[in-house]
């Protein structure tokens, strides 16, 4: 059965327009709610409203919109069935062969800092989810059956198939069933999380449980949201399973504008780079690969913060997650497709230049997330029986908690330095070293089992790519347990350095900084990541 009728509602109209006209060019008759209605009026395509359609107008500020038996028995009606198709005609129902719908912005808008409560309700979708569930229901057989569609991602492969076989086939009317009601059910967890958070009086984000106030038993609910091609090797098999009820976060609240499944280890890396880029205040680029940034600047622009993570280690950056806490434009995106081969990008935002610059690239995934959404309330790691469990370490330096132990403090581009290779250093694995001047790396040692080892590598790896460390500064992400450590570092250019504290040879250490003239801070926290 051809697709005669698509009806089309869509809060995000990205490719909207460009999919109606494909459509309309290819004889589909167009059925519309009323803002993405005006809007394919508007780019000068023919269009019957919804209202006009069902002669039942919008009515409570548009919250019954598509709530009516002409739509849900379009979409619902079995192809296959001479008594649905009887009673379709006469109740004067016309079949609507395709779906297109993506659902109101709830995450976006709890997101906000200044959402209200009234806002957060407005935004719950009702005729949208039920619109996709039942076309999602009625997705058929192969004899024929409603085309579903969420995901602008999804447009072009939709108009592949109706230019060849005719129809969408049967695999991808069954796998964008599957997808609408993955996301319907993740779309509803966000809802019942959100009220749910207000019920409890305390959000769920909240303060470490004192020790004697941890429950004794954690009960832990995850849906399985895809199966993976593979775990972290090949011969591993996995699965992504997410929060139930869904919780804000990296997996929460991102959308995948474009590109290739995401594999297990995507999904981990992306996780470490948005946390380290976040949590950043300055506009700020991480590079990770292999769960470790081995770029991460600040910058006036993301081009520029861009331009500077990827110097710190131009070749670990091949293949690797690129994060930004701002909207990425095209000057950013254009930097990065034309000088490396990336696996996952995330951002806030992208400008519609960008994302043109991207899908040249289709394999890359282009992941969005809002700014604000990301940290868990707990961490937990699998250990042979059983699991371990801690609050996030979600410890935030300020210049107030520092205590300078040297005969000299730091100059205030020093502090900055300082603070800055603490922020990454928070997210490199331990034992980690991190070397910084300017806003940028410029030597990350990484997942050594001895501090020394890790202050020796960043230093060979700057070299490697040219970067000299003089007057550079240096976070430890625990103590120096030796003078060894600090006289390497400072060997290799460090004039100043942060680091926790608390080891019985501190005054070694401290000696030593005194000696060489380095200024030397100390946290009083350790930040190990294993
Ligand atoms: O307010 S609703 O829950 N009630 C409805 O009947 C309804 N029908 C479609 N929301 C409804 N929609 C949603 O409107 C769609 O899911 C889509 O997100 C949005 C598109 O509205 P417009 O075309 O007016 O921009």
């Amino acid at each position: 059965m051809n697709i005669q009728t698509a009806l089309l509602s869509v809060s995000d109209k990205t490719g909207i327009v460009e999919f109606a006209q494909a459509l309309a060019q290819r004889g589909v008759r167009l059925l519309s709610t009323g803002g993405t209605a005006k809007l394919l009026l508007q780019s000068g395509l023919a269009v019957t409203e919804v209202a006009e359609h069902t002669g039942s107008p919008e009515i409570l500020d548009g919250r019954v919109k598509t709530l009516h038996p002409k739509i849900h028995g379009g979409l619902l009606g079995r192809r296959d069935s001479a008594e649905h198709l009887k009673t379709m005609e006469e109740h004067d129902i016309d079949r609507i062969d395709l779906l297109v719908v993506n659902l109101y912005p709830f995450r976006e808008t709890i997101a906000k800092p200044d959402c209200s409560f009234a806002d957060a309700v407005e935004n719950i979708d009702i005729g949208g989810p039920a619109m996709l569930r039942a076309a999602a229901k009625n997705h058929g057989t192969a004899e024929g059956g409603v085309t579903v569609v969420i995901d602008p991602a999804d447009y072009q492969r939709v108009l592949a198939d109706i230019d060849d076989p005719g129809v969408p086939s049967y695999g991808l009317r069954l796998e964008l069933a599957a997808k609408v009601y993955a996301h319907t059910a993740a779309y509803d967890g966000a809802i019942a999380a959100y009220l749910s958070s207000l019920a409890e009086a305390e959000p769920t984000q909240q303060a470490a449980p004192a020790r004697n106030e941890w429950p004794g038993t954690l009960t832990l609910q995850l849906r399985q949201e895809q199966a993976l091609r593979y775990g972290e090797n090949p011969h591993q098999s996995a699965a992504f399973y997410v929060d139930q009820p869904v919780q804000a976060g990296l997996l929460g609240s991102m959308r995948q504008l474009q590109g290739k499944e995401l594999s297990y280890n995507n999904i981990a890396d992306a996780d470490a780079a948005w946390e380290c880029v976040r949590t950043l205040q300055e506009c700020g680029c991480v590079i990770v690969k292999h769960a470790n940034p081995c770029g991460v600047a600040v910058a006036e622009t993301p081009e520029q913060a861009y331009q500077k993570a990827y110097k710190t280690d131009p070749t670990s950056a091949f293949g690797g997650i690129i994060a930004f806490n701002r909207a990425v434009d095209v000057a950013t995106a254009q930097a990065i497709t034309s000088q490396q081969f990336v696996e996952v990008l995330l951002a806030p935002a992208y400008d519609a230049e960008a994302l043109e610059v991207f899908a040249a690239k289709k394999n890359v995934r282009v992941l969005q997330i809002p700014t604000g959404q990301g940290g868990n309330a707990f961490d937990v790691k699998r250990v042979g029986g059983g699991w371990l469990v801690q609050t996030p370490d979600d410890h935030q330096l300020t210049p107030a908690g520092l205590k300078v132990v040297t005969a000299k403090a730091p100059t205030e581009q020093q502090m900055q330095d300082l603070m800055f290779a603490w922020h990454v250093a928070k997210y490199v694995k331990s034992n980690a070293i991190v070397f910084t001047s300017q806003g940028m790396t410029v030597g990350v040692g990484a997942g050594q089992m001895s501090r020394i080892d890790s202050a020796r590598i960043a230093s060979i790896k700057a070299a490697n790519a040219g970067l000299s460390l003089a007057g550079s500064a240096v976070a430890s992400d625990a103590f120096f347990p030796f003078r060894d450590g600090l006289d390497v570092v400072a060997e290799a250019g460090a004039t100043c350095v942060i680091q926790p504290g608390g080891s019985v040879r501190d005054d070694e250490v401290i000696a030593a900084a005194n000696e060489r003239g380095i200024a030397m801070v100390l946290t009083g926290v350790r930040h190990f990541r294993h």
